[in-house]
């Protein structure tokens, strides 16, 4: 079964929308793999982000994510991947759409709360990364109410 990696960024830690992001992926259905609060380093961070090191915004961005402790996790399902991204909304929060994580709760885009991975293939390298010894390996018992 698919899996993302998803973070709750410094901001979203901060002002207490831990619970409200989990809740989002665990109504929708989605099983929880993999889950820790970590303040990550600059190498780190600038690991989890090197396809953007070119970017101008890409030394700010790293700032910001070590500026506090974040939520890593690691979610799965069918589809998740891409159900994640539309869940967390756009990037820009003012292009985000009402609904999603970002349209509800954004306003900057240097401060739009969770990170979600764009592909299968960053998915894998990112979970890979933040979780070295692998998901948590359980089944829910759901499985059968969730999928036909
Ligand atoms: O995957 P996503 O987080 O939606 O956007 P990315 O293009 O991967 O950029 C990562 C991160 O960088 C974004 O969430 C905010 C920040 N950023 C920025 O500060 N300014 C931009 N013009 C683009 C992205
Ligand atoms: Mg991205």
């Amino acid at each position: 079964m698919e899996q993302t990696f998803i973070m709750i960024k410094p901001d979203g830690v901060q002002r207490g929308l831990v619970g409200e992001i989990i809740c989002r992926f665990e109504k929708k259905g989605f099983t929880l793999k993999g889950l820790k609060l970590i303040t990550v380093d600059r190498p780190f961070a600038e690991k989890h982000y090197q396809d953007l090191s070119a970017k101008p915004f890409f030394s700010s961005l790293v700032d910001y994510i070590i500026s506090g402790p974040v939520v890593a996790m690691i979610w799965e399902g069918k589809n998740v991947v891409l159900t994640g991204r539309k869940i967390i909304g756009a990037t820009n929060p003012a292009a985000s759409e009402p609904g999603t994580i970002r349209g509800d709760y954004a306003i900057d885009i240097g401060r739009n709360v969770i990170h979600g991975s764009d592909s299968v293939e960053s998915a894998n390298k990112e979970a890979a990364l933040w979780f070295p010894d692998g998901p948590v390996n359980w089944q829910s018992s759901l499985h059968s109410w969730i999928y036909e």
